[in-house]
């Protein structure tokens, strides 16, 4: 019997109800001696659970946490966050997703860390992920289609995570090509889309996606630039698993249909968007690039109108908004 086992019985019994040992003894097929030394020895780590003669157990309160019993009751996907890995502290959990997809894990494992001490942005950047207040999780996919087509991974999970955050958390959130989540013109989200292929086939993807959602406050150096859902709230917080469990069924519910549905895909990203229509400045190792940004194509690419009026395919870079330049008409009447 492990601790999930009882978990999900007791999350999945109506609040303030009781389940009998009976039950219990029933559904997880061992003795109701087994079951009430179990409960009683505080296996449950950091549940309180209440015993009382004739009636059975009672959940009386759950940690904030994301463990995999709080995940996967109630989760309404078919494959993502099924199988669900849980840290309290890890380095990077797109490290660990990569370990466990070269172990072959099953397709929808979830590595999920209360803190990371190593969390990775893009191209070696740091991405701060202190305990127990954000999102830090990865996915391990294997997605049917082209390498070309992986960008499309990370559009889905920009606007599975906008749509999360303005549902569950009334965060009017927007997309900023190709893998930030933005509120308030800040950072309320990144996501980081490793792929493991041969020319023309993937062998794994690793998505992970760090979302500040009950951050109080940031590190100096990215204060600046950094906001949670906590903060756009004003203070009032937001349920973790509840967050967790809207994105892995929004982005499920997109997965199931690509490559097919990409068109339908690119088509919400554009409504989700604050980049497109902007004057932007991209950042490439290769080139530094100004113009406006008119559209994604079906590869995720970013169609960049440059200043001599040339559309340029752009794969990866960073994006910064450059504010319109102030254009003096009179001058030119
Ligand atoms: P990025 O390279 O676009 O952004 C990294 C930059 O964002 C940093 O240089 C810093 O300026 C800023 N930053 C760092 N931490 C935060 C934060 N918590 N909130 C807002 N801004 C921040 C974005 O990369 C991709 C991030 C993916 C993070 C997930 S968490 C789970 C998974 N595991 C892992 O190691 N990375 C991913």
């Amino acid at each position: 019997m492990e601790q999930e086992d009882v978990l999900l019985r007791l999350l999945s019994t109506p609040q303030n109800d009781y389940i009998s040992g009976e039950q219990l003894s029933r559904a997880l097929g061992v003795s109701r001696t087994a079951i009430w030394k179990y409960i009683t020895e505080r296996r449950i780590s950091g549940y309180v659970v209440e015993a009382q003669p004739r009636l059975g157990y009672r959940l009386v309160s759950r940690p904030d946490k994301l463990l995999p019993a709080e995940v996967r009751v109630g989760l309404r996907t078919r494959l993502l966050g099924q199988v669900v890995e849980y840290h309290e502290r890890v380095d990077s959990t797109n490290n660990r997703g990569k370990e466990l997809a070269f172990q072959g894990a099953e397709e929808g494992t979830l590595v999920v860390a209360e803190e990371q001490t190593g969390g990775r942005g893009r191209r070696g950047r740091a991405w701060s992920s202190p305990p127990g207040t954000g999102i830090w999780v990865s996915l391990v996919l294997r997605p049917n289609f082209q390498p070309s087509q992986a960008p499309l991974l990370t559009l889905t999970a920009a606007v599975a995570a906008a749509e999360a955050v303005r549902d569950l958390a009334g965060v009017s959130a927007g997309i900023k090509w190709p893998n930030d989540i933005l509120a308030g013109g800040r950072k309320l989200a990144g996501i980081l889309t490793e792929m493991n292929a041969e020319l023309d086939v993937i062998n794994h993807v690793v998505l992970g996606i760090g979302i500040n959602v009950n951050t109080p406050a940031f590190p100096e150096d990215i204060a600046a630039v950094a906001t949670s859902l906590f903060l756009e709230r004003g203070g009032k917080p937001v349920s973790r698993v509840r967050l967790l469990q809207s994105f892995l069924e929004r982005f499920e519910s997109w997965y199931d249909r690509l490559p097919q549905a990409a068109e339908q895909l690119l088509q919400r990203w554009r409504e989700l968007s604050v980049t497109l229509g902007q004057n932007v400045t991209v950042t490439s190792p290769a080139a530094v690039l100004a113009g406006v940004a008119r559209d994604v194509d079906s590869e995720g690419a970013l169609l960049l109108e440059t200043e001599d009026g040339q559309v340029v395919r752009v794969l990866s870079g960073d994006v910064s908004l450059r504010p319109r330049q102030a254009v003096h008409r009179e001058e030119f009447m």
